[in-house]
């Protein structure tokens, strides 16, 4: 309230809320300076979770469920400061996911667009529309909304992957839609590689039409090539001083963003880099690929080493340290943003 007002006021004003209360109305005035705010003031926390501390969790989520059972073996990155939503960022969601030697995680399909980034192991792959690709760390493999995937593990090691999934962007639209597939592994049409040779080779087909409308027809990014690419960038010219060399991950038929509500992106900082403080309205969860440092999250610092998850919420400044030449993979909703007109940045 702007002004503290006289008793009597003050008690017929109390006494109109509650009679408003019982027809579902309610006085702005009341709440007017909580919904427009002079800048974000996110719920949100800044947190990191080391690898070394969960890694022992998830092992032993592989010997209480299969991933049979579970369809999905995932412990979730909860974000501290929203327990019990299964949210990482208020528009995200983030876990990892475990799945076994000789293990199946059956087909089914949603409305929810999910990424993987390989955290640990290799000779694991996901099926999307009867292509399978085989899974490497650091490689970024993308599962359109509503297309059919399973996951299988015919190699020797168990195989870890950080799942990004737009759940609380399809829920705040009500937009929710899943089915499961009748069997438990969709029949495999195409050869692996059969989608990186029709889009991902720097050539489309002519009557190319986008079979996964908005999001990238190529859903296997290998660590490798991208891997290459920064290292070939880091030899030339000078990082960028709030981000090194960071790059977005792409759809060849658009040259937007791979996915429409996730971006995703893959950067190098060289070793003995202290970025530049930035912020942007987009909240990002970031997976080390590679190397050691520290990350500075407004006023909370974390150590970080390959295979960490962090989170840096809307609007909180973040500076990086890094003690190695790191390589860090991370995801937002800044496609989202884009769209809506919503998005910024500051750097500085
Ligand atoms: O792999 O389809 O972490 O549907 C959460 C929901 C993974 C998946 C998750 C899912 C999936």
């Amino acid at each position: 309230m702007a002004s503290v007002p006289k008793p009597e006021t003050a008690s017929a004003r109390q006494e109109f809320y509650r009679r408003l209360d019982r027809d579902n109305l309610a006085p702005l005035w009341e709440v007017l300076h909580d919904l427009v705010i002079p800048q974000p003031k996110p719920a949100t926390l800044p947190a990191l979770w080391k690898y070394r501390d969960i890694r022992p969790y998830i092992m032993e989520s592989g010997r209480l469920i299969s991933a049979r059972e579970a369809v999905r073996r995932v412990l979730i990155l909860e974000n501290p400061g929203l327990r019990g939503q299964s949210a990482i960022t208020r528009s995200l969601y983030c876990g990892l996911q475990l799945i076994l030697p000789g293990e199946v995680a059956p087909s089914h399909r949603h409305t929810q667009s999910a990424l993987r980034f390989i955290v640990e192991g290799s000779g694991a792959y996901t099926a999307v529309e009867g292509e399978r690709t085989t899974m490497h760390p650091g490689d970024f493999i993308i599962t359109p909304a509503w297309t059919w995937h399973d996951h299988g593990n015919p190699g020797s090691e168990p195989v870890v992957w950080m799942d990004g999934l737009d759940i609380q962007i399809v829920a705040l639209f009500d937009a929710q839609f899943a089915e499961t597939y009748p069997e438990e592994m969709q029949p495999v049409t195409r050869s692996e590689g059969s989608s990186a040779a029709r889009y991902g080779s720097n050539l489309a087909p002519l009557d190319a039409i986008a079979p996964f409308g908005r999001t990238s027809p190529v859903f296997s990014y290998p660590y490798a090539r991208s891997r290459e690419a920064l290292a070939t960038l880091a030899k030339n010219g000078d990082p960028d001083p709030c981000h090194g060399w960071k790059m977005r991950f792409i759809n060849p038929l658009s040259g937007g963003h791979a996915m429409p509500t996730i971006g995703a992106f893959i950067q190098l900082l060289p070793a003995g880099m202290k970025s530049a403080r930035c912020r942007s309205t987009d909240s990002t969860v970031y997976s080390v690929a590679e190397g050691t440092g520290k990350v500075k999250i407004a006023h909370a610092e974390f150590e970080f080493e390959p295979r960490d998850s962090f989170v840096v919420p809307s609007w909180h400044a973040m500076s990086v340290e890094a003690a190695e030449e790191c390589v860090l993979f991370s995801y937002s909703d800044r496609p989202a943003q884009l769209a809506l007109g919503l998005w910024r940045e500051l750097r500085g």
